[in-house]
């Protein structure tokens, strides 16, 4: 009963702040809000408390709620966590404070480091954000109950509640957690932190193995691992340093290496086959994606990885000169192309293969928003796909700006960019970056069942509508998103 009470003055509150951003974002003419009272993200019906309503919602015999949705018992090793969200002053290298909600006072929040097939259990309590938090496991295809998106997989958890999530890691890689409430807030306020999931036996060698987050903090900026004056890293020559870069900001990070040659390993935690050294060249990062980088630290010298346009996103590894000044002489370098990188590997999913579905999504950037199919979300209609199936997805930008656009729950192979198909290595992403004039298609196996969002991963287009659902057939879930329920993901 308390719950609901807080529940429903969160809703109150909720809405009078959506009240006057729908003011203040219809004045300045650049998007509003789309949050209804209520809607059932499977179903979409769009009121919890109408009876109809809720008998399309989980109750027929051929569904199973998301909740149901978990990992069996495997007997894995088990990992616990505790994560406490929590309103925080940090100090800033200058000696400024900024307050920010961080998982256990710090952000990002701790990292959490597993092994490939461990249990992760983590325990997020909520001490004192009266917004509601969640955590959402970017690019872990967790089952559908612990994915940890507000309204469609459970409920925000309030202040004095807690949540515990419990998934098998089995994917080796490098991925991220954030709150899924309220996220284009949420995130920017600091409620971000990583998991790295160390693989069973190395694909690659490397006798180093470091972890950054790049990331912009109200209030602070640019941080990189929550510094804003740069990081350095110890590393000794000759050692084999495997570098796993994160962008948690809302923009593309375009990030140079200089004072060594590279190879990208891995992008969104899926290796790549046959990786090449390059040098001189910019990694376009989209938002919400992670690349990871392979080299040998120089038998002189330092090696500097660093932002093309911000100076405080730097990386500085090793001792002797520092090679940030040959960084800067390569600002006009060219971008790095996942399209033709690597080595071919036929791994049977090819464009021409037959698909069971195939759908085309138009994303847009209107005057009052951003679109899919020139609806914003919630009325964009989800995707309908059934387990087992093989479904292509036809992604068109025709607009200004960039849209790093994510599906939760899968990884997704990039089939063709502009009609080519990629020439390289196989690449499987969870977000991919859309520009002006792209037009890729991704396929995925629907291998896990649930309610999936797909949205963009700048938040804040997210938030102004840039976001759907990818649905199975027969799944239902007992939440609503809406401003009844305070569940507000984006
Ligand atoms: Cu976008």
């Amino acid at each position: 009963m308390l719950r609901f009470q807080r529940n429903k003055r969160a809703a109150r509150s909720a809405a009078a702040a959506a009240l006057v951003l729908l003011v203040l974002l219809t004045a300045a003419g650049c998007g509003v809000p789309h949050y209804p009272a209520s809607v059932n993200m499977a179903s979409m019906s769009m009121d919890g408390h109408n009876h109809a309503g809720h008998e399309q919602v989980g109750t027929t015999a051929n569904t199973i709620a998301c909740t149901e949705l978990q990992d069996p018992d495997t007997g894995a090793e088990v990992r616990e966590f505790e994560l406490t969200a929590q309103d925080t002053t940090i100090r800033l290298e200058d000696g400024t404070t900024v307050e920010a909600w961080t998982f256990n006072g710090s952000t990002p929040g701790p990292e959490l480091r597993v092994h490939e097939g461990d249990r992760v259990v983590v325990k997020l309590i909520n001490r004192d954000i009266e917004e509601g938090v969640t955590i959402h496991w970017h690019g872990v295809a967790v089952p559908c109950s612990q994915d940890g998106v507000a309204g469609v997989t459970q409920d925000a958890v309030w202040p004095g509640e807690s949540f515990t999530y419990s998934f098998i890691a089995d994917h080796h890689g490098t991925y991220w957690y954030h709150s899924h409430q309220e996220s284009s807030e949420q995130a920017k306020k600091g409620l971000i932190g990583r998991i790295v999931i160390e693989p069973k036996e190395k694909t690659f060698q490397y006798d180093k193995d470091f972890a950054v987050t790049m990331q912009e903090l109200d209030g602070a900026g640019y941080m990189i691992n929550g510094s804003t004056d740069g990081l350095k890293l110890n590393a000794e020559p000759g050692e084999t340093v495997r570098l796993r870069l994160v962008n948690s900001t809302n923009r593309t990070q375009f990030m140079g290496v200089a004072g060594v040659p590279f190879k990208v390993i891995s992008m969104d935690g899926q290796d790549l086959n046959g990786p090449t050294p390059i040098t001189r060249q910019f990694l376009p990062v989209g938002a919400a994606q992670r690349y990871d980088l392979l080299f040998e630290m120089p038998q002189e010298g330092n090696v500097v990885v660093f932002n093309k346009y911000e100076d405080g996103l730097t990386a500085i590894l090793g001792g002797g000169d520092t090679k940030v000044d040959d960084g800067r002489l390569y600002k006009t370098a060219p971008i790095f192309d996942f399209t033709s990188y690597g080595t071919p590997n036929d791994d049977g999913v090819t464009p021409d293969m037959a698909f069971d579905r195939t759908y085309e999504l138009d994303f847009g950037t209107t005057f009052s928003g951003f679109t899919i199919n020139g609806k914003a979300f919630h009325d964009v209609p989800p995707l309908l796909v059934k387990e087992g199936e093989w479904i292509k997805l036809r992604l068109i930008y025709n607009s200004g700006g960039d849209h790093p656009v994510h599906l939760h729950g899968h990884f997704f192979k990039v089939l063709t960019k502009n009609g080519k198909p990629l020439t390289g290595s196989p690449v499987y992403l969870d977000t991919i970056l859309l520009e002006r004039g792209d037009v890729y298609e991704i396929a995925f196996r629907a291998d896990n069942p649930g309610l999936w969002m797909q949205h963009c991963h700048n938040l804040d287009h997210a938030a102004k509508g840039m976001s759907m659902m990818v649905n199975y057939e027969g799944v239902s879930t007992p939440y609503f998103v809406g401003t009844d329920t305070g569940n507000l993901p984006d």
